[in-house]
C-alpha cells in the first residue's frame, strides 16, 4: 500500500514541478513533498508499523523517493535563476562602444557676454579698460565726483555703509577719478564692473547690478563726441536701429547732464513691468566731465575737457536678450543660463 501512496507522491510531485513556474512556486513543491510536515514525513509514519522485511524495502524506496525529487527540485530551481539572469543581462545590457556624452559645455554669463562685446568695442577704438575696488572710499564714491556730504544727490543713491565709514560703491564713477588720477590726461578708458544700492528689487531694480563707465578727457571735448560714441554703442550691440531719447539729467560730476533712454524693446514702447509703464528705460546717463572734477583729479579744466557716461550694463543685456525681469540674471537657475 505504501508502494502506491510513494509513487503517486513521486508522480505528482513531478507533474507540479514541471508546470512551476517560479522560484516560489518551486520552494511550494519542495514544502509540500519533502518539509517536515510534507507528504513524505506523512507517509514515514506509517514505516514503524511494517514488518522488518518490509522496512527495509520500503526504507530503500523512500531513500531514493527522496533523493530524486531533491536533484529534480535542484535542477528546476537552477534553471529558473539561470532564465531570471539572462533576463536581467537582457535588461541591463550596455553598449560600451557608446560614445560617453563629456561635461555639458558652460557659457559665459549674458552680462558678462555683452560686457566683453562692449569692452572689444571701446578698445577698437582706443580705449583702456580700468578696474576699480568694489569697497570704495566715501572721498571716490562722493566727494571726488563733486558729491559732498551734505548734498541731496548723495540721498539719490541708498547705499551700503561699512563700519569703517567705507562704502559697497554705488556706481562705477569713482573709476573716472581714480583712472584720471593715476593715468593723467588724455586719456579714454572705460569700467566695467558691479555696483550695489539699497534698491527695493523690482523686474527692473537690483540691489546688486553691472555698470559699465566710461571717459574721455582730451582738448576741445564736445556733446557731439559723446554722442558719436554713445550711439556707436548702441548700434554695435543692437545691431539694428534702436529708438533713444536724450534728456536733460542732473549729477554733480557733469555739466551739462543728461539721460540716455531707450525704448523699451520688451514691449516694444507700449507700456510694461519692465520700463514702469513709460515704454523708456534708463539706461546711459552722461555729461560733460564737471570742472570741479577735474581738478579733483589734477588736470587743469582750463587746458583739459571731457565727456562721461554711465551704461546700466545689467539693463543693457536685458535689452538686447529680451528678458523681461532682472531677476534672473542672479537666479543662477540654469534653465535660464543654458540659453544664453
Ligand atoms: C549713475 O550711477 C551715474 N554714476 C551715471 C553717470 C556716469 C552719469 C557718468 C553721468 C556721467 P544712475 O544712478 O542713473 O547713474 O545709474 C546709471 C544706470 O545704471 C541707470 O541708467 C540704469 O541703467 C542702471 N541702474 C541704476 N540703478 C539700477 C538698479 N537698481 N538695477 C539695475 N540697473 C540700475
Amino acid at each position: 500500500m505504501l508502494d502506491g501512496l510513494i509513487s503517486q507522491l513521486y508522480a505528482n510531485a513531478l507533474d507540479q514541478l514541471a508546470s512551476a513556474e517560479t522560484l516560489d512556486q518551486v520552494e511550494a513543491v519542495r514544502v509540500e513533498a519533502l518539509g517536515r510536515k510534507g507528504k513524505l514525513a506523512e507517509i514515514s509514519k506509517e514505516f514503524g508499523k511494517l514488518a522488518p522485511e518490509e522496512r527495509a524495502r520500503i526504507g530503500k524506496l523512500l531513500n531514493t523517493v527522496k533523493a530524486e525529487l531533491e536533484s529534480k527540485i535542484e535542477t528546476r530551481k537552477a534553471s529558473l535563476e539561470a532564465a531570471a539572469l539572462d533576463a536581467r543581462l537582457d535588461a541591463e545590457w550596455v553598449d560600451l562602444t557608446t560614445p560617453a556624452p563629456g561635461p555639458r559645455p558652460g557659457s559665459l554669463h549674458p552680462v558678462t557676454q555683452v560686457q566683453q562685446e562692449v569692452e572689444d568695442l571701446f578698445v577698437s577704438m582706443g580705449f583702456t579698460v580700468l578696474d576699480g575696488p568694489e569697497v570704495e572710499t566715501e572721498y571716490y564714491n562722493f566727494d571726488a565726483l563733486n558729491i559732498p556730504a551734505d548734498h541731496p544727490a548723495r540721498d539719490m543713491q541708498d547705499t551700503f555703509w561699512l563700519e569703517d565709514r567705507r562704502l559697497l560703491r554705488t556706481h562705477t564713477s569713482p573709476v573716472q577719478v581714480r583712472g584720471l588720477e593715476k593715468l593723467g590726461p588724455p586719456l579714454k578708458m572705460i569700467a566695467p564692473g558691479r555696483v550695489f544700492r539699497n534698491e527695493e528689487v523690482d523686474p527692473s531694480h537690483e540691489h546688486t547690478f553691472y555698470q559699465l563707465e566710461g571717459m574721455m578727457v582730451d582738448h576741445d571735448v564736445s556733446v557731439a563726441h559723446m554722442i558719436y560714441f554713445m550711439k556707436t554703442l548702441l548700434s554695435a550691440i543692437f545691431h539694428r536701429e534702436v529708438t533713444v531719447r536724450l534728456r536733460p539729467g542732473f549729477f554733480p560730476f557733469v555739466e551739462p547732464g543728461f539721460e540716455l533712454d531707450i525704448r523699451c524693446l520688451i514691449c516694444n514702447g507700449e507700456g510694461c513691468p519692465v520700463c514702469k509703464q513709460s515704454g523708456w528705460v534708463e539706461l546711459m546717463p552722461c555729461g560733460l566731465v564737471h570742472p570741479a572734477v577735474l581738478r579733483y583729479c589734477g588736470a587743469d579744466p582750463e587746458v583739459w575737457n571731457g565727456f562721461a557716461f554711465g551704461l546700466g550694463l545689467t539693463r543693457l543685456a536685458m535689452m538686447r536678450y529680451g528678458i523681461d525681469d532682472i531677476r534672473l540674471f542672479s537666479s543662477g537657475d540654469l534653465r535660464f543660463l543654458t540659453q544664453f
